[in-house]
Order: C-alpha cells, then structure tokens, then sequence
C-alpha cells in the first residue's frame, strides 16, 4: 500500500523568547540556586534548551518559608472573590500565550506540538478557568461548612504532561486558598519556568507560588520539609510509597497520583472504526507516556484476529517524528532512561512468547525514539501484561465472556483507568460497576475534563484531583476538623 508523502510543517520556534538560563522562582523572582545547574534538552535531537538551577535544601527552605509567609500575610487574608481574579487572570494569559506554551512543551519534552496544542494547553487553560469559579464558593461544594485552607502545599509532578500536571495542582490548591512550592520532573521545567513568568505578569502576590527545579532528591526534600501541610505528588508507584512512608505520622495531608496499567476491553458488539480510533488514542496518545493508557487491549475472542490486522494498518499511517511538525502523530520518547527502559520491557515481552509487531517507520538519527509496537497473544502472568511500560507499546489479550473479561480486567496492582466498547449501554454499565478503576471511559478514550475527578485504587494511589473532589483534597472540612 502506498501513502501519499507530506510536505513538512514545522511549528516555528521563533515565538519562543528563551532565556539562555533559569533560575528558581522563590518569592515573586527568579533566584540563582545553591545546586548545580543542569541543562534541559530536546530529546527529538539531544541539543541543548537552556541551563536550569538546581535547588538543594537552603532553596527548598527558601520557597516553603516564602510560601508560608505568602499564606499568612496575603493569600488567606483575600476573600476568595479576589483569588478567583487571580486565577481568571492566568487562565486569560495562559490562553493568550497558548501557541508559545504549546511550542515549549513540544520542545521540551518531545510530544507532538498537535497534541500540546489542541490538548496540553486548552486543558491547563480550562482547569485555571474552572477552580477560578469554585475560589468564591467553597462553602457551596458540599464539602461540609465552611471549609478552610491547609497552608502550604508541597507539589511534585512528572514529565508526561508537564504544564497540564501543574495545573491540576496549581489551580485547586490556590482556589482553595493554600500557597505552593511545586517541583516540575528534571527532564521538563521549561514550562513550568514560562508559567512563572505569567504569574509575574498576573502580578500574582509574590511567594503565593515558587517553583524550584531539580531532581529527585530535591522533591525529597520538599516533600519532607516540616513547614508543608499538604503533599500532593504525581509520578511512579515506588516513589509514591516512598513518600507515603516518610509523610506517614506527620500530620501531613496526602494524595498520591501514581501508576496504572489499563485494561481497554473491545467486544464484539462494538463499533469497530470507533473502537479501532479509541485503541490508538489509548495507547498511542502521547507516546504511551500516560499514566492512565490503555495499555492492555482486552478483545473478545471472536474478532480478535480483525481487531488486530486493522490496528496493524491503522499504525502503519501514523507518522513518527519532528514533535513540531503539525503532521506528526508519534513524538519522541521524553528521556534515554526511559527509552532504555520500554526497550528492556519489550525485549522481555518477547523472551516471554508474546508475537512482537512493530510498524515500519524511519527512525530519526538524534533523539530517542521507539516505533508503535504491539504485543499479540499476550500471556496475563507476563510482565508487559502487569508492569507499567510508560510507552507506545500495546498488550493484547483475549477473552471470550463479560466474566472472564472483567476478571482480566481486575487482575493488575492498578486501578486508575478502564475503558469498554460495546454497542450496548446496559452492558457498557453492568460491566463498569464490576471493574475496580477510578475512571471508566466508555465508546471513547483518555477523555479529561476539569469538573470531572479523576484518580486511582490500589497502588494507583488515592485522592482524587479534578471536580469539587479536587478541592476536598486541599481543604480542612468538616470530617477533618
Ligand atoms: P517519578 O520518578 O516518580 O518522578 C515523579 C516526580 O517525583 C519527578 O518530579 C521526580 O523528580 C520526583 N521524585 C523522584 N524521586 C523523588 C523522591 N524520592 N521524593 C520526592 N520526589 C521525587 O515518576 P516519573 O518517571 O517522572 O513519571 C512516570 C510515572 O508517573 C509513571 O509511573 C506514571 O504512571 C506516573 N503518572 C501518574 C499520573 C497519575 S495522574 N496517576 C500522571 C502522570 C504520571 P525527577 O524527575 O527530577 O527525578
């Protein structure tokens, strides 16, 4: 079969006004850090962005003891009417600057700039909008009367969705009436770093926001610091625990956004083309780089060999690429340590018996990249069945009634996501009430919308972030109190 060949159209970066280094965002400016600096690169050629300050301990002191004196002296003394203007007010320069935020994250953490666009940034935009709303009505969310503030929130985040990710923690947390130190992941700061200049534009009272870059270590050192009364942290399961461990017995409130490892359930009463489109959406979106992917195809058994020849074609149009190029539908993978790791997981996939298929595309020469890959006839017990793999790489498994299907579907540590294919509403729902995830996508896929909460079960995590349930998570209400 022959394609027709697109003619590149590459975003220009021209919009981009990028300094050639960055500080951390302590108190309203942009501060040298105490750590080594690192430097951000583009993993679509491995060049160089920008150096990044590197925050050590004096920092993470420095931003918590601003985040403190921001909480006492302004933010909890504004009615919530004036910090709904606040975040009105950012989710206005977000959208303004949306093409510009959009190229960044592109750049930075190598997702196609359609998705960063039409995605990515409508919904940090959406989510500034919604808690914008909710800043003057707290007593109305059903959260018990008068809910009040925690104090300062410690935030760390992860490099799949960087700017959408902080928005989830920002919005709700300034809503609510709390004042943040939030790390963005080592490997994405940059728009975390544009965000602060558009808090500076906002004239957001200084210290009501920090952010602070670094590694692991210095989300350790936020996330343990005495002062914070909140943790809300996004990222892998191990770290999660980790975090659990060490806030346990703190008086520290907590609320863990971790792994998954989703369960895409097709039968055989369902719209096929739709259900085709939703797969790769599933799993395809973003690279797989999504903690809520539908990782693991569950199609029953008698359309089973359809479903995947027409995936097979359906992958082999996607084009892998330049993530600023407007046609490219595959990016590249955020880091080396993370390409080496879908490549371990995949390699032992194999070694396992699973078929391996893997689209034909033209790897690019920089950068780190893995074409869309599908495991076929894929063993439960396997480890690209049970472990996350955090890449665009699908596992599937068969099943031949609603019982098995959901028995499989159940079968993982996680349980954040699940989504179901069926022309048939009444099954769609006896099927959802039986599967343990947080959110259950229907005909569709991978969906997000701010009033909507969203969260995990089991080593997935708890708390849910999102909706009025996003607010609970950052208030004293009345259970609390
Ligand atoms: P992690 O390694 O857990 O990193 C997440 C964040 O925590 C990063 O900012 C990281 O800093 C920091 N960190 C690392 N060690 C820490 C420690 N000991 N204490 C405090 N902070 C620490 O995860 P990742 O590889 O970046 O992200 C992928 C994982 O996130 C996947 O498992 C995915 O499923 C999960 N995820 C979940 C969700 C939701 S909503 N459930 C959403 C997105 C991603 P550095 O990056 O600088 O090391």
């Amino acid at each position: 079969m022959s394609f027709l060949e697109y003619a590149p159209a590459p975003e220009s970066t021209a919009i981009l006004n990028l300094k050639d280094s960055y500080g951390l965002f302590i108190n309203g400016d942009f501060v040298p850090g105490h750590g080594t600096p690192f430097e951000t690169i583009s993993p679509a050629t491995e060049k160089r962005i920008a150096t990044i300050a590197n925050a050590n301990e004096k920092d993470v002191d420095a931003a918590v003891a601003a985040a403190r004196r921001a909480y006492e002296k302004t933010w909890s003394k504004l009615s919530g009417a004036d910090r709904g203007k606040y975040l009105f007010r950012i989710a206005r320069l977000v959208q303004e600057r949306a093409r510009e935020l959009a190229v960044a994250e592109s750049l930075d953490n190598g997702k196609p700039i359609k998705e960063s666009r039409d995605v990515d940034i409508p919904l940090v935009a959406a989510w500034f909008f919604y808690y914008a709303g909710w800043a003057d009505k707290l007593d109305y969310a059903g959260l018990g009367a008068a809910p009040r503030a925690l104090g300062v929130a410690a935030q760390v985040i992860p490099w799949n969705f960087p700017l959408l990710m902080l928005a989830w923690k920002i919005a709700p947390a300034l809503a609510a009436g709390n004042t943040v130190v939030l790390k963005p992941a080592e490997t994405t700061p940059l728009s975390a770093l544009l965000f602060a200049e558009i808090l500076q534009q906002a004239e957001l009272p200084a210290g009501v926001v920090n952010i602070i870059t670094g590694a692991g270590d210095t989300g350790q050192a936020l996330v343990q610091h005495p002062d914070v009364n909140k943790v809300a942290f996004t990222g892998s399961t191990s770290v999660g625990r980790a975090i659990a461990k060490s806030t346990a017995g703190s008086g520290k409130k907590l609320t863990l956004e971790l792994g998954g490892k989703a369960a895409n359930i097709v039968f055989d009463d369902a719209p096929i083309d739709q259900a085709i489109e939703g797969i790769v959406n599933g799993i395809f979106f973003n690279q797989g780089h999504v903690c809520c992917a539908g990782s693991r195809l569950l199609v029953q058994e008698n359309i089973h060999d359809e479903v995947v020849d027409r995936l097979k074609q359906r992958l082999s149009t996607l084009r892998l690429g330049d993530p600023l190029d407007k046609n490219t539908d595959i990016g590249a993978i955020n880091s080396r340590e993370q390409l080496d790791r879908i490549r371990e997981l995949s390699d032992i996939g194999e070694a396992e018996g699973a078929e391996r298929w893997t689209a034909e595309c033209a790897i690019p020469e920089n950068g780190f990249w893995f074409a869309p890959t599908i495991f076929d006839n894929v063993s439960t017990s396997s480890r690209i069945a049970r472990e996350e793999v955090f890449g665009p790489v699908l596992s599937v498994l068969s099943f031949r009634t609603p019982a098995e299907a959901i028995a499989k579907a159940n079968n993982t540590p996680y349980g954040l996501s699940a989504g179901i294919w069926s022309d048939k509403g009444s099954k769609i729902l006896a099927v959802a009430d039986q599967l343990k995830a947080g959110v259950i996508w229907a005909n569709t896929f991978n969906r997000f919308d701010p009033a909507s909460p969203f969260g995990g079960y089991k080593e997935s995590g708890y708390g849910r972030e999102g909706g009025r349930h996003g607010l609970a998570a950052y208030l004293k209400t009345g259970i609390d109190a």
